[in-house]
């Protein structure tokens, strides 16, 4: 039976944990054979090890700030969201952020700023960050936000806090929204649900400023709906390799190498993969996909994981896989009040 729709808020939270915490081992590896992901989860199913032995990084700890604002302020606030990323930053500094949002995540710490867009609008020279740091944080605007329309501007209004180039806050208005359609079931019809990511990045990068940034990249004119077209031929193959995801679609720590490539993860373990165990269920399927192809590991797990888990629900997670991950407790209570705030009628469409 499909899950329910409070099954799926938890899912997508605590998937969206899991991935960073089981993709940290690999974050950053050129070749991560199968066997060795294989290894390392069933090293999750040893009650030995202890509980929360593997740490959250930067994507968890800036998702909580985005939920933890969302539900204290009822509504996107853009100053008491930057005020709680420099607040975790501070606490936290250790966790692996990207090198160039730590200057952000300082000047958004002054009591004296102004404009909490402009730190972010003077990195890279003035581009501004194209990195994946306002995707991997973007699942809880879709668990808040009911109306498509409210899940891409919150999400890229809330992504711009740290990055101002367009395809740093457009992957993550595509991230909230696989989730938001994942949330809704729209799994259920594979070919539907990317053909409808493709049709709402065409609108969003319709906009100037995305064609002025994908000119100056040297980017195709919609480099987001040619990356998803490209999801959509791999899609149709009987059989893809690692080398052929990770060259159509890349696994890198910019937005544009890894958004569309989390939400190939996903589509691609909606059926039992070869070399991944038949005992595993479809969220452990893409996390374990997810890890094999290297590179930035924690994040687009977490991504994955975050589309996935909206689609199985909170009970198709292992518990050996929760209890071996710090904040999935906590990521479970911040679904459960997202899933009260979503209810409340100022909310409806
Ligand atoms: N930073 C990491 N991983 C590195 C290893 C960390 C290690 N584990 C440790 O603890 O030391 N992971 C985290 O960073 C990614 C999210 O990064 P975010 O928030 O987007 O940061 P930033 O700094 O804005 O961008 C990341 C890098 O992308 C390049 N870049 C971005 N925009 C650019 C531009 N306009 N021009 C040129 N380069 C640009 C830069 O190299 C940035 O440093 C996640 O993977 C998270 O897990
Ligand atoms: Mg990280
Ligand atoms: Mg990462």
């Amino acid at each position: 039976a499909a899950p329910g729709v409070l099954s799926r808020f938890r899912g997508a939270l605590v998937g969206s944990v899991l991935g960073d915490c089981i993709g940290g081992e690999f974050e950053g590896a050129v070749d991560v054979p199968l066997d060795r992901v294989l290894q390392h989860l069933s090293a999750l199913e040893d009650e030995t090890r202890g509980d929360g032995i593997l740490q959250y990084s930067d994507d968890t700890a800036m998702m909580r700030c985005v939920a933890d604002s969302l539900l204290t302020r009822m509504a996107f606030d853009e100053r008491d969201m930057a005020r709680r990323f420099a607040k975790e930053y501070n606490l936290a500094p250790g966790r692996g952020y990207g090198s160039g949002v730590v200057q952000v995540l300082r000047k958004l710490a002054s009591p004296h700023l102004k404009d909490v867009f402009q730190p972010a609008q003077a990195q890279f020279g003035g581009r501004g960050s194209f990195g994946n740091g306002g995707a991997m944080r973007a699942a809880p605007f879709a668990l808040a936000f009911k109306s498509r329309a409210d899940v891409c501007k919150y999400s890229r209004l809330g992504a711009m806090l740290t990055h101002s180039c367009s395809l740093g806050y457009n992957g993550a208005a595509l991230q909230a929204l696989a989730v938001h359609l994942s949330l809704q079931g729209a799994l259920a019809l594979p070919k539907e649900f990317i053909n409808k990511l493709i049709s709402e990045m065409e609108e969003m990068e319709k906009d100037e400023k995305a064609q002025l940034d994908a000119k100056a990249l040297n980017l195709s004119e919609f480099p987001y709906c040619s990356r998803l077209h490209r999801v959509k031929e791999l899609m149709d193959r009987n059989s893809v390799s690692i080398e052929e995801v990770i060259s159509e679609l890349g696994n890198g720590i910019a937005a544009l190498q890894s958004v569309p490539t989390a939400i190939f993860c996903v589509l691609h373990c909606l059926e039992p993969r070869d070399g991944l165990p038949e005992r595993f269920g479809g969220l452990e399927r893409t996390i374990s996909y997810s890890l094999a192809l290297g590179g930035d590991t924690d994040t687009i797990a977490c991504m994955a994981g975050a589309i996935a888990g909206a689609h199985y629900g909170i009970d198709s997670i292992p518990q050996s896989w929760q209890k071996s991950c710090e904040g999935v407790e906590e990521a479970d209570d911040l679904a459960r009040r997202l899933y009260n705030f979503y209810c409340l009628p100022q909310f409806e469409e």
